[in-house]
């Protein structure tokens, strides 16, 4: 009877688990991203701001009213980079997260229209769009849905994000090493005082669940 008992509660207590894995480069804002879910789905809990560099991976559960969603922030640096793809095959959605004040405006202007650019505004975009399209390529990803977000916006030097869109991330998915056609979405966000992040929930949740077929959850 108490083995029965145990079951029916196990199974009624019991919700579908997903995997999100938090990508970009280092400094992007993940770890920040990743406490203010974890603060935002406790109700004891306050964001602790104040993040360092990540070595190894930072993993965190969050449990929601019909799913729970572990989420992994890996270290962004490049020499931890290479240890991304062996969480490719596992993970459900992937957050792909851009320093909207780290692309360079110029260099965005510059690819958009090669003339007129103030060589001054350079940033990271050539080596976020190299690692963007290195995750697109590998065939682990394949069908998972991608959600960039256009971290830092709260900052007056952030860079767009339709111009992100436009000038960075549609190229990628776009070109020739965007991989296969997928679920995708840009949002803007700002980790650091919250506006955005639960949209950006939203998202994840509801595409998790229509790619149901192709990456079943795991049950816990
Ligand atoms: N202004 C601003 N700063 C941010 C934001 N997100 C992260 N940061 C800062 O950017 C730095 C790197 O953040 P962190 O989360 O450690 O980046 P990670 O390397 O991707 O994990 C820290 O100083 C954060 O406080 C944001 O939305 N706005
Ligand atoms: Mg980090």
């Amino acid at each position: 009877m108490y083995h029965l008992m145990k079951g029916l509660y196990m199974y009624a207590t019991s919700k579908e688990e997903f995997s999100v894995l938090l990508l970009g480069l280092d400094n992007a804002g993940k770890t920040t991203l990743l406490e203010q879910i974890k603060a935002a789905h406790s109700t004891t809990q306050h964001p602790n701001l104040k993040t360092v560099p990540t070595v190894g991976q930072n993993v965190s559960t969050i449990s929601l009213p019909d799913m729970y969603l572990k989420i992994w922030d890996i270290g962004g640096q490049h020499s931890l980079r290479g240890l991304w793809q062996s969480y490719y095959s596992s993970c459900h959605a992937i957050v792909f997260v851009i320093d909207s004040t780290d692309i360079g405006d110029a260099e965005l202007a510059k690819l958009s229209s090669p003339d007129g650019h103030n060589e001054d505004d350079f940033g990271r975009l050539e080596e976020c769009k190299l690692v963007l399209e290195d995750v697109l390529l590998n065939q682990d990803t394949e069908g998972v849905p991608v959600l960039v977000l256009a971290n830092k916006q709260d900052r007056e030097d952030c860079v767009e994000v339709v111009r992100i869109k436009e000038g960075l991330v549609r190229k990628v998915f776009e070109g020739e090493k965007g991989g296969s056609v997928r679920d995708s979405r840009v949002l803007p966000c700002s980790a650091l005082t919250g506006t955005g992040v639960t949209e950006a929930v939203e998202w994840l949740c509801s595409r998790v669940k229509w790619n149901k077929e192709a990456r079943p959850p795991t049950m816990r």
